[in-house]
């Protein structure tokens, strides 16, 4: 059974989601270039209805209020005061380049024509212990990938966001004149993963344009992958045959690898990663700690890509 996904439909209190079915997705009725997060009117998304694991939505103000974004601060508070005036428009652009037929510089509304917005709920771990369910609207990184037509030696992408100290305070020079993390935070996924359905740009929250906290206007949502993979605020997707090394992985190489997928059985060598703290509403850490499930959830759908792989040595 399909519902109608309208925003006031999206409410902690009666939207559920159904594991089985979300990956079928529903044409929109209409489409026509929607900009951002806003799905035209009458649009459809995937079937809320069934037996599906039963998750309840993260509300809006702990998804844009409890950040990971250094480039702003290392504080999970402090982002969504200090992103008050990160608000870029349509005209973002972001470089794609690589092993592909068309290279170029795109804006966010030339990207925006390619895909079809649409609604997804998913899971979304931190590779710190701490988890949310949350609303993203955006479409799905594939489209990007059709478009530029990869060539055979096109084995990877790599990410970059945002390289803008005056944007970024963080990412100005510390008092040892350290930085926090090497910039632009630097991120990359197999082609085979990004290729795959589930794998979205998003451009929204809870049907909003993405704040600039959560990395407006664009970033990457891996939602089998800890959350680091999800790149925030791209500019540039490079194609390449050559492994990318993550920000997070060239920083601390003994605890970040590169698939970083969600993974109950590998701990972080400073925890265990068997639970996590599921965070619902204001009470943030208060609540729930759960059970991790492999790969988020989502083997089903993505254990065939890692087949022979040994994913201790690969984590
Ligand atoms: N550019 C950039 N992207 C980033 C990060 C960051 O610090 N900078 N943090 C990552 C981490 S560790 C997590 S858990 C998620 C947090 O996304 P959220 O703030 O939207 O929940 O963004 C990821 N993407
Ligand atoms: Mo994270």
């Amino acid at each position: 059974m399909k519902k109608k996904f309208s925003e006031s439909q999206i409410t902690p209190e009666n939207v559920f989601w159904n594991r089985r079915k979300f990956i079928q997705n529903f044409a929109l009725a209409g489409a026509s270039a929607s900009y951002f997060a806003t799905l035209p009117v009458g649009a459809t998304s995937q079937d809320l209805s069934g037996d599906g694991l039963k998750d309840e939505l993260s509300s809006e103000y702990v998804i844009t209020h409890h950040n990971n974004f250094y480039e702003f601060s290392t504080s999970k508070k402090k982002p969504a005061e200090m992103a008050k005036d990160f608000k870029p428009g349509k005209d973002w652009k972001v470089a794609i380049t690589g092993e592909i037929d068309k290279p170029g510089t795109y804006t966010l509304e030339d990207i925006l024509r390619w895909g079809q917005v649409e609604e997804r709920i998913y899971r979304f771990r931190c590779v710190e212990g701490w988890s949310m369910v949350i609303p993203w609207s955006g479409f799905e990184l594939n489209a990007i990938i059709n478009k530029v037509k990869p060539n055979s030696k096109a084995k990877y992408l790599e990410f970059k966001t945002l390289y803008d100290p005056k944007v970024f305070p963080g990412q100005k020079r510390g008092v040892f004149g350290m930085h926090t993390l090497p910039w632009p935070y630097t991120e990359g996924l197999t082609i085979e993963e990004a290729a795959h359905p589930l794998t979205l740009m998003a451009t929204g929250v809870y049907g909003k344009d993405l704040p600039g906290q959560n990395g407006a206007p664009l970033r990457l949502v891996v939602p089998w992958k800890y959350g680091f993979k999800s790149i925030k605020s791209i500019v540039s997707i490079h194609f390449t045959d050559k492994k990318p090394v993550s920000t997070w992985t060239d920083r601390l190489p003994n605890e970040y690898g590169f698939y970083a997928n969600v993974n109950p059985e590998v701990d972080h060598p400073r925890w265990s990663q068997a639970t996590e703290r599921r965070i619902t509403d204001e009470s943030f850490f208060g609540v729930k700690k759960i059970p991790t499930l492999m790969f988020n959830g989502y083997s089903d759908d993505v254990a065939y890509l890692y087949k022979g792989l040994d994913l201790r040595k690969n984590f």
